[in-house]
């Protein structure tokens, strides 16, 4: 399905690698990729690329595809099969169909961090260092500047001093919502934390009594999912997008470990969200309620 020939046009200044495919091999790609962390950065165009520039790679059953300790020369992805992961011989993680592996050597320069064996046979997407860099780390540079702006752009982060903007620049992640989608769910448990890059939404509770009570809109620069991450409790509201909306989201390791000095400022807000709406006193973040 995939020409062994590579054509690589040198007077083009992208200078980019296309190993042609069929649709019916993008789609399968597509598909492996959709749900992978580091695909999430990419906007349409790069992830073209990124597909152009995958070679496929069969392995078999305990074949070794990466040694801990040497230099990193592909990025993988995983479209079909299981694959251990091994620090100093001792197995730390098992990924599989959709999964990835091998970026650390290629984004940092640094040797191996892992053994990788294949478990069983399988299909992997194969990207060159070269081709990695110019397009996933790209896009990934281009994305934390673009949060490292963000961030000091909203006023509840305002107390995040130089390396803390940094690191919550590296761990936040861009999810998009179309009007009507729904983000949270009252009752279910909590996994991230979202700041409003973009948009508008609709935060609703229903009371213990079964009466609905609308909470006041949210837009860029509010936040909203943090009650269940501060307290280990299910969702206490639904969040529902009102038209496009786009969010920076933080899962909640990164959030207790990034916005620690943050935490005060959420507790103080989150005393308001038990205040009647109509409360003078309706907390901070509230006060300049988001109406598009
Ligand atoms: P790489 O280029 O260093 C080995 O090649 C790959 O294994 C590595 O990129 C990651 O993609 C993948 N520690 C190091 N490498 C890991 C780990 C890992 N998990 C996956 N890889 N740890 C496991 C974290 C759950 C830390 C163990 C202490």
């Amino acid at each position: 399905s995939v020409s062994a020939e590579s054509i690589r046009p040198s007077d083009d200044p992208n200078d980019r690698t296309i190993h042609p495919k069929s649709e019916e091999v993008r789609k399968r790609i597509n598909v492996a990729t959709t749900l992978n962390l580091l695909f999430k950065y990419l906007d349409r165009e790069t992830k073209e690329q990124v597909i152009d520039a995958m070679f496929e790679k069969t392995v078999q059953k305990n074949e070794i595809i990466i040694t801990q300790g040497e230099e990193g020369d592909n990025f993988y992805v995983i479209e079909h099969g299981i694959f251990e992961i091994f620090v100093d011989d001792k197995l730390v993680l098992v990924v599989a169909d959709g999964g990835s592996f091998g970026e650390l050597a290629l984004m940092y320069n640094n040797p191996r961090a892992a053994t990788v064996k294949a478990k069983t046979d399988g299909i992997l997407w194969a990207v060159s260092r070269d081709d990695f860099r110019r397009t996933i780390t790209n896009a990934m540079n281009r994305q934390r500047k673009t949060y490292e702006n963000f961030i000091k752009s909203v006023s509840f982060l305002s107390s995040l001093n130089k390396s803390e903007i940094t690191k919550l620049a590296e761990a936040l992640e861009p999810f998009n919502y179309e009007g009507g989608d729904t983000i949270i769910t009252q009752g279910e448990p909590g996994e991230y934390f979202y700041i409003i890059e973009q948009g508008c939404v609709n935060v609703c509770k229903v009371e213990d009594n079964g009466i609905e009570q609308q909470l006041p809109n949210l837009g860029p620069g509010n936040y909203f999912g943090e009650l269940a991450l501060l307290n280990d409790q299910p969702r206490k509201a639904t969040v529902v997008a009102r038209g496009p909306v786009r969010v920076a989201a933080l899962k909640r390791d990164a959030f207790v470990r990034l916005l620690g000095s943050v935490m005060d400022i959420f507790r103080r807000n989150a005393q308001g969200y038990n205040m009647n709406t109509e409360s003078s006193s309706y907390s901070t973040q509230y006060d300049k309620s988001y109406s598009p």
